[in-house]
């Protein structure tokens, strides 16, 4: 293997630190050949450029303040890859990364979770309640938590959706779904504005539909900087799917995931295999009533890049089947509405880099819902990547309340937004 230098620049912390991540046993991630590490790829520029990064198999995990480079999690032979398309590859051992990093205590464990989602639905009866749209691979509860205010009988309230940890390390995300039932239950009947749109909304939140991986992140006590789920792969020893990869919706058809199970990208046997998947996009489908889908808005919340990202991730056009022209502008709209209230840039998912099978893609291709995934704090690896300290919690999941009161506010009619209610929603002009 060519030699590849350690970047001193962010070398922050003693070589020697980095010298035993990269002697760490080729443990469940990786390949046979050693395990995944972070390296920062400089060269890629455009989407296109960062697709064909994406499509070595690594995880593009950010692209770079420069805009000319990228952050990945890559196999060695994927950083070769990598390395193969012309770009500089250098490996990152900090500051993020390091696989030995304590588990901070600031942020919450599946355990902790739970307690925290039994606490709000038994301090606040009437608004909050707790159900289960089914188990992990492993068997743990996928908890989901329905919030509303005042219902009338046989109403139809819009409702939104709020998903969290498709991917396991990006911690910061079980904050936001902290944050969200902390609010959307302690400020009804206080905060006018909460009220009114409990009233007439129900809110679902999902604070965590990898649940499995959560947990293997952290309980050795030092994060393990895992992202796919913790099934088993028949016929490899490789574990774990992309969650963010296996939705049913052109599933693997356009090299925005990977076929082998080794890839931190790994699209799973069949669409809908994992089980996390299939449970939660059960759950989506029971939302149907009359033929109608209640659930009309949702975000995935994702970690890092401090990005606002809507549909289609599968190609770089902008509609296509299923995505008409105001479909499109709608979702800009919103998207562009919300970035502004937290600072994100909004960019179209395959901006970015191509992606097939994500949640995106399947929520409004298949669902017809206005799907977005938000990438959170930090804004570049150099903030902390996957597990930023712990005091900027509470200042950065506060970040999204108006995006996502926002988001709520036009539940009732998305195409509000483009001034096109009349033509869309009929009587709700
Ligand atoms: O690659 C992903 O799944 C997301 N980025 S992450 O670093 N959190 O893994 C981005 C998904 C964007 N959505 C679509 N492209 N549809
Ligand atoms: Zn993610």
């Amino acid at each position: 293997m060519r030699a590849r230098t350690l970047l001193t620049p962010l070398a922050l912390v003693p070589l020697f630190l980095a010298t035993a991540v990269s002697s760490g046993s080729a443990a469940e991630s990786g390949t046979p050949e050693g395990p995944d590490r972070q390296y920062l790829v400089e060269g890629p520029e455009t989407p296109q450029e960062r697709t064909q990064v994406a499509r070595t198999g690594a995880s593009v995990d950010a692209v770079g303040e420069d805009a000319a480079s990228v952050t990945v999690t890559a196999t060695p032979g994927e950083a070769e890859a990598i390395e193969d398309l012309g770009h500089e590859v250098t490996e990152v051992p900090v500051p993020n990364d390091l696989l030995h990093q304590p588990v901070d205590p600031a942020y919450h464990t599946y355990d902790e979770l739970t307690g925290v989602v039994d606490k709000v639905v038994a301090d606040f009866p009437s608004l909050a309640e707790k159900t289960s749209v089914g188990s992990s691979h492993e068997g743990r509860d996928i908890m989901a938590v329905r919030i509303s205010g005042e219902e009338e009988a046989g109403e139809d309230k819009p409702e939104v959706l709020f998903t969290h940890q498709q991917h396991a390390r990006e911690v910061l995300t079980v904050e936001m779904a902290i944050y969200l039932l902390t609010m959307f239950t302690e400020e009804y009947g206080s905060d006018e504005r909460i009220t009114e749109l409990l009233d007439s909304r129900t809110i679902w939140i999902l604070p965590s539909v990898n649940p499995d991986g959560a947990v293997y992140d952290t309980e050795s006590g030092s994060y393990r900087n895992w992202r796919k789920n913790r099934q088993p792969n028949s016929g490899s020893n490789a574990m774990g799917t992309d969650l963010n990869r296996n939705w049913d919706y052109n599933w693997g058809c356009c090299g925005g995931s990977s076929g082998s199970p080794y890839s931190q990208t790994y699209r799973g046997a069949s669409p809908e295999s994992a089980p996390e998947v299939n449970v939660v996009a059960d759950f989506v489908r029971s939302r149907v009533v009359d033929g109608e889908q209640r659930i009309t808005a949702h975000i995935d919340f994702h970690t890092y890049g401090e990005l606002v990202l809507w549909p289609y991730g599968y190609t770089y056009d902008e509609t296509g089947p299923g995505m008409s022209r105001d479909d499109y502008d709608a979702h800009a709209e919103l998207g562009e509405l919300m970035a502004e209230t937290n600072g994100y840039t909004p960019q179209q998912s395959s901006d970015l880099y191509v992606t097939d099978g994500s949640i995106n893609d399947w929520m409004w291709g298949d669902q017809g819902i206005f799907s977005f995934t938000f990438e959170m704090h930090p804004g570049s690896f150099t903030g902390g990547g996957f597990y930023p300290p712990g005091g900027v919690i509470e200042e950065e999941t506060a970040r999204n309340r108006d995006a996502v009161l926002d988001l709520t506010a036009y539940a009732d009619c998305p195409y509000r937004v483009i001034g096109k209610e009349a033509e869309y929603c009929g009587s709700a002009a």
